[in-house]
């Protein structure tokens, strides 16, 4: 396989500690969407996902629980695969950082790290937050009037004494302003790359990288009373997917990783220390972080009607994957922090899915179906309408794919729907009802472009509303072999006369339940 048709993309891993919430849902499918665009556009494409299962957080979880960790870890990890497969996530491997392959690949980048000679022994005295396993400067907590010291993100932070390796991220400043200097495409979006920026502008302290006050977590090779700080664990998740350290393994052509896809409250993480361990290793570094923001569901005071409206399975099971796929990924600017409310799930897929981009299939298949025997219509001599609608569709791909490239998902949807609402102008204008008695051959022409312009929007949506896409490809007899990209425009032009399947919808429009 050609190396450079190859594209890596990663989730961040979830802790485990707890069900999966929206925030998680709505990272994954939008890490799908980017990676269902690639593949549709011929990339050889990995896409991983997965639980980060070590660490203090999960420890103290499982205590208050009463459970083994080990245990907590296997159930809720599980929730998290049941929760990929009800969104159709197209994730290629599933990674639990409890897994030996995982293990071994820890060990070896701390080999590595310890080699170069950026590890080093020490005692560990300052601020940590088990809500975020994260360590942070006196100067970047506060105390506040309940008595308790808070980090950054809100957190509680405690005071942490223990001996320590430590990783010598002081002497990797330069070296990483450097790399952000010289690829500024390595951290996106532009608020994110700022921030980083200035952090490591503001001097870097050596890193604690082992923990000595318990035992759950990766065992540091030779001294094996202390356990990898959770984040260097986690962070090397993305290489153990690829059979690191093996050379030889047949996925080991996807590092560097094109994309790694995160929240904002981890950049630092990954634009910091995961690029830092990776030039100590002598590893190359991913080619982009981009961090998406967070999603709240505004207010609290959702209905009764969809239950506890947190848990993502509850959100899909009532208004439906697809519609639930669409909203987040066209409503929420990616990147930005979004809302989300029944009222507005509800109004945007009613609006663009069942009005504007059901309807409009509905209605020309219809008619296909009494006037033209069910067939492709046959497409005559084009208007200046006609080609003007069809350019709109066949000149999407470019744009479309330029915004996925740069992760602007809301974007590409909102291009691909502007063409839905022409269409529909195009349709009523036509007016293909009244062209049935005075002029058939007209009446057709204009529902094959009609049709021809929403095979090319069903491809194109594909990435976002897999199953729904399908569906309306299904309709439009276009084969499996040919829903690809590369059959945009004139390449896959519908063949008029192939018989196609007796209509049906496909987005439903949402009704509220009674009572609510
Ligand atoms: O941070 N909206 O795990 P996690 C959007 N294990 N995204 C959200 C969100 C919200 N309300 N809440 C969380 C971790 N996220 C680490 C990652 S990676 C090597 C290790 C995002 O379960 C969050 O930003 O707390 C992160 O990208 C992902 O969900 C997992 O969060």
């Amino acid at each position: 396989m050609n190396k450079n048709n190859r594209f890596y993309i990663t989730t961040a891993i979830s802790y485990p500690n707890a069900k999966p919430h929206i925030g998680h849902a709505y990272e994954l499918i939008a890490t799908d969407a980017l990676a269902r665009f690639q593949r549709h556009d011929g990339k050889d494409v990995l896409f991983l996902t997965g639980t980060d299962e070590h660490g203090q957080k999960m420890l103290q979880t499982a205590r208050k629980l009463d459970m083994e960790v080990q245990e907590l870890a296997d159930r809720n990890s599980s929730e998290f695969k049941r929760m990929g497969e009800l969104l159709n996530a197209s994730n290629d491997d599933f990674i639990r950082t409890s897994e030996e392959r995982h293990h071994a690949a820890c060990r070896d980048i701390w080999k590595r790290m310890e080699a170069a000679g950026h590890l080093y022994k020490d005692v560990y005295s300052g601020w940590y937050s088990v809500r975020d396993e994260a360590y942070y400067q006196e100067s970047e907590t506060e105390l506040r009037a309940d008595g308790q010291r808070y980090g950054p993100q809100g957190t509680i932070v405690e005071w942490v004494e223990e001996e320590s390796y430590f990783f010598k991220l002081s002497a990797f400043a330069e070296p990483l302003l450097q790399h952000y200097e010289q690829n500024p495409d390595f951290i996106g979006p532009a608020e994110r790359r700022n921030e980083v920026i200035s952090f490591v502008k503001g001097g870097l302290k050596d890193l604690s990288m082992s923990r000595t006050t318990f035992d759950w977590g990766i065992k540091v090779p030779g001294d094996e009373r202390h356990v990898m700080y959770v984040w260097v664990d986690a962070l090397t998740n993305y290489i153990t997917a690829t059979g690191y350290p093996d050379e030889n393994s047949e996925r080991a052509g996807f590092w560097p990783a094109d994309l790694h896809i995160i929240g904002k409250d981890i950049i630092r993480f990954h634009a910091v220390y995961w690029p830092a361990f990776l030039m100590s290793a002598g590893l190359p570094l991913p080619k982009r972080v981009y961090a998406h923001g967070f999603v709240f569901n505004r207010g609290e005071k959702m209905s009764k009607s969809v239950g506890n409206v947190v848990d993502p399975v509850d959100l899909v099971t009532h208004f439906g994957l697809d519609q639930v796929r669409y909203f987040l990924l066209r409503e929420v600017p990616f990147g930005q922090d979004g809302n989300y409310s029944e009222e507005a799930i509800a109004t945007r897929t009613n609006a663009d899915l069942a009005n504007d981009l059901g309807n409009l299939a509905q209605r020309s298949l219809s008619m296909i179906a009494k006037n033209c025997e069910g067939r492709v219509p046959v497409c005559g001599e084009l208007s200046a309408n006609d080609r003007e609608i069809l350019s709109a569709a066949d000149g999407l791909l470019e744009p479309v794919r330029e915004d996925m490239n740069t992760q602007a998902i809301h974007k590409a949807l909102g291009r691909v729907f502007t063409v839905v609402s022409d269409a529909n102008r195009y349709f009523a204008g036509e007016e293909p009802w009244a062209l049935r008695k005075t002029d058939p051959a007209r009446m057709e022409t204009v529902l094959y472009v009609t049709i021809e312009v929403i095979r090319q929007v069903a491809i194109l949506c594909q990435p976002f509303m897999p199953q729904s896409a399908a569906k309306l490809l299904d309709l439009l007899a276009v084969g499996e072999d040919s829903r690809d990209f590369a059959q945009l425009g004139d390449a896959g032009r519908l063949v008029s006369g192939t018989a196609l399947p007796a209509p049906s919808g496909v987005f439903p429009r949402y009704v509220a339940p009674e009572g609510v």
